[in-house]
């Protein structure tokens, strides 16, 4: 006789964005087909009995094989990027598809695609970054691909290769508004940065701790401001990206209570790493720590924390950026070790984002069971329109499970799986890690051992973000 289903997972506690219940999960063709107690037989069975089964990761901000100029190149392509994201919990990402200046939006995504293509594990979608704002890309291109399903884009304010000005910025924001889709602003203030960096330079503060120097948190407030002053004007939702500390913070809370209509994420080394980790003498060591924005100090830490308990932040993502330590590619290009402004920026985390916030936020009794699935899983489904096909543990919604296991355990970058050299989280004790992570109703990660399944991820075509106002709108003011 035929199972009543491909895979049943018994006796879950299973945990979602709005409750806890103890339920059965019936799987059959990569999705949920049905939720409650004593389920028939699945052609397959998994025991959770008194483990926590919360949705698989949604990853909304991560770059894997995000073109670089030589020699630098990240470890990372879809294939190792997404094999790690499975070990670590996490089913779907949305990495970057990020335009060059002078090329074409449409160029860039086509070539990101061809990167994905046959390698991915996981299924994925791609925001846009948008570089060169030409009068083409506004009124035809840009418009065009969120219609197509790439339904936010990503823009920067500093970075020489890809920073926009303030009226480039109004630019794309107006089209975020016409066309429904999620403008997500990497905010710090570029010429603040060149500044600060000229100063450290003449003065021969080269080494990687100084990174930090030239990126206070004045400079990431100034921008934080600015952009809700921005998307104010235009009267839009923007989503400001890897907030640091409390002056960006302070700004939010500011924009909330205005009514504005402006979300932020956070991203792990913003709570577990301070600026120490760059390094507290000259040594080069601490490029493996050197991201924008920096890390902060444990009053910063503790900022974040309660933002991610009290509901300022709607999104956790890992922002892996993976570089190697050694070799020519990543933080020593070219083989040297260089000054800190030439040090490319971002770090792992896309296998330890998950494990890092249940241990330390859930477990550590930070935040909730459901808080934890929100900013992990369902609220970033939403706010790309992805939702709730993934994100929640639903009937109708894709099979993308973690089944938790609670018990000590020590990162070690050695039982990683991502191409990256070093995980800056190296040694630190942890009280639990996914035991089991199901991608479409697959076991992709059984707590020992990666199951691959390159190129069955699919690429995902979104809807419109759900966490905007309704539609229609009015006209831009
Ligand atoms: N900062 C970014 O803006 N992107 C990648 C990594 C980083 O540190
Ligand atoms: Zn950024
Ligand atoms: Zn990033």
């Amino acid at each position: 006789m035929n199972a009543a289903f491909d895979l049943v997972i018994r006796n879950a506690r299973v945990a979602t964005a709005s409750d806890c219940f103890e339920s059965d999960i019936g799987i059959r063709d990569g999705v949920i087909q049905q939720l409650g107690r004593q389920l028939a037989g699945g052609a397959r069975e998994i025991d959770a009995l008194g483990r926590v089964v919360t949705p698989g990761g949604v990853d909304a901000h991560c770059h894997l094989d995000q073109p670089m100029a030589p020699p630098v190149r990240m470890a990372d392509d879809f294939d190792t990027g997404t094999r790690a994201a499975a070990c670590g919990g996490t089913t779907t990402v949305i990495p970057f598809a990020a335009q060059v200046k002078g090329q074409s939006l449409r160029a860039a995504v086509d070539d990101y695609h061809l990167r994905a293509q046959g390698k991915s594990h996981l299924d994925h979608a791609f925001h846009l970054i948008v570089s060169d704002p030409t009068p083409d890309v506004l009124a035809r291109e840009l418009p065009a691909l969120i219609r197509e399903g790439y339904t936010s884009f990503k823009i920067y304010m500093t970075y020489d290769d890809l920073k926009l000005n303030d009226g480039q910025i109004l630019d794309v924001l107006e089209v975020a508004r016409r066309h429904d889709a999620m403008a997500m602003i990497h905010a710090e203030n570029a010429d603040c940065i060149a500044w600060l960096t000229r100063r450290l330079e003449a003065a021969g503060r080269t080494a990687p701790r100084f990174h930090a120097h030239a990126r206070p948190m004045l400079v990431e407030r100034e921008a934080t401001h600015r952009a809700i002053a921005l998307a104010e004007l235009i009267d839009v939702p923007i989503l400001v990206v890897h907030v640091s500390g409390r002056e960006a913070v302070e700004q939010i809370r500011w924009a909330r209570s205005q009514g504005l209509k402006v979300f932020a994420e956070t991203c792990p080394q913003y709570l577990f790493l301070t600026a120490e980790d760059l390094g507290i003498d000259d040594s080069y060591k601490g490029a493996r720590c050197v991201c924008s924005p920096p890390p902060r100090d444990k009053q910063n830490q503790q900022v974040i924390w309660d933002g991610l308990a009290d509901g300022l932040f709607t999104v956790f993502s890992s922002d892996h950026a993976p570089f190697r330590y050694d070799g020519t590619e990543g933080k020593k290009p070219g083989g040297e070790e260089v000054p800190f402004q030439h040090i490319p920026n971002g770090i792992p985390g896309i296998e330890t984002r998950l494990p890092l916030l249940y241990s330390e936020g859930v477990l550590g009794g930070r935040i909730t069971l459901q808080r934890f699935v929100e900013l992990t899983a369902t609220n970033p489904a939403k706010a790309y329109g992805l939702h709730p096909r993934k994100g929640t543990i639903a009937i109708g919604s894709d099979a993308d499970l973690v089944i938790w296991d609670e018990g000590e355990r020590t990162v070690r970058n050695t039982e990683l799986h991502h191409a990256v050299d070093y995980t800056p989280y190296e040694g630190m004790g942890l009280r639990a890690w996914p035991g089991t992570t199901l991608a479409g109703g697959e076991v992709v990660w059984d707590g020992r051992n990666f199951h691959p399944r390159q190129g069955k991820g699919r690429y995902l075509q979104r809807g419109r973000p759900s966490l905007l106002p309704q539609a229609p709108r009015s006209a831009t003011p």
